[in-house]
């Protein structure tokens, strides 16, 4: 049988900086070959295009059909069903052509209803959940916000009727924090020694396996 492919999710609040990660792996993959599922819920197929732009062919290999994949019918956590599965399906066929998987949830999402859907049998036998990095926003954090734009949050949710957001935020960043298995403590150039280290506390304190 041939080797489950890893798949990893890539969570943390709106604007908190995944997409940038996922731009840094693709430029510096090693020669692996990524494919990369973006949930583009609430954006205007913003970061699909980005990633496209930097999709990097490995050695020797000319012009692969897109590895990126966007998700734009809802939020991905209510949408697992109806768009996550069959996408995933259809990516899982070309499991040959590839080393690896990146998911970037939408900033609002519930990250348990997706790690979930690798039980079903059809994922299960073919991907596998090989970690959840959640990256948090420093200066947003410290500042209380959370999130960097607020504003666009309250757009989000209003954006899809489906959409059963009205868990507060805080809730949300603990859910996130919760299925960490990596966390990154991300902008900490636009916050001093003393700030990083007050975010790292919280961090630790609502994430127990850390
Ligand atoms: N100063 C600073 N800015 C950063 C850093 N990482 C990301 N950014 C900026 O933060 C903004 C949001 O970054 P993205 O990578 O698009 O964040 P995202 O989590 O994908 O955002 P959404 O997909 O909208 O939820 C961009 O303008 C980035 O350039 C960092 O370490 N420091
Ligand atoms: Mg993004």
């Amino acid at each position: 049988m041939a080797a489950k492919i890893p798949v990893t999710v890539i969570t943390g609040f709106l604007g908190s900086g995944k997409t940038t990660l996922i731009r840094n792996l693709l430029q510096n993959n090693q020669g692996r070959r990524i494919a990369v599922l973006v949930n583009e819920f609430g954006e205007l197929g913003i970061d699909g295009d980005l990633l496209r732009s930097c999709e990097v062919c490995p050695d020797g290999e000319v012009e692969p059909q897109s590895n990126i994949v966007e998700l734009t019918n809802g939020c991905l956590c209510c949408t697992v069903q109806e768009e996550f599965l069959p996408t995933m399906l259809e990516l899982l066929k070309r499991r040959d052509s590839l080393d690896c998987i990146l998911i970037e949830t939408s900033g609002l999402a519930l990250p348990k209803p997706l790690i979930k859907a690798f039980r079903w049998h059809e994922i299960r036998n073919a991907a596998t959940v090989d970690g959840v990095i959640t990256i948090v926003d420093c200066e947003a954090v410290s500042s209380g916000t959370l999130a960097a734009d607020l504003q666009a949050i309250a757009a989000q949710r209003q954006a899809d009727p489906n959409l059963d957001h009205e868990t507060p935020l805080q809730e949300l960043f603990e859910d996130q924090l919760a299925c960490a298995d990596l966390v990154i403590l991300n902008k900490t150039d636009l916050v001093d020694a003393e700030t990083q280290a007050q975010v790292k506390a919280l961090v630790q304190k609502n994430c127990p396996m850390l």
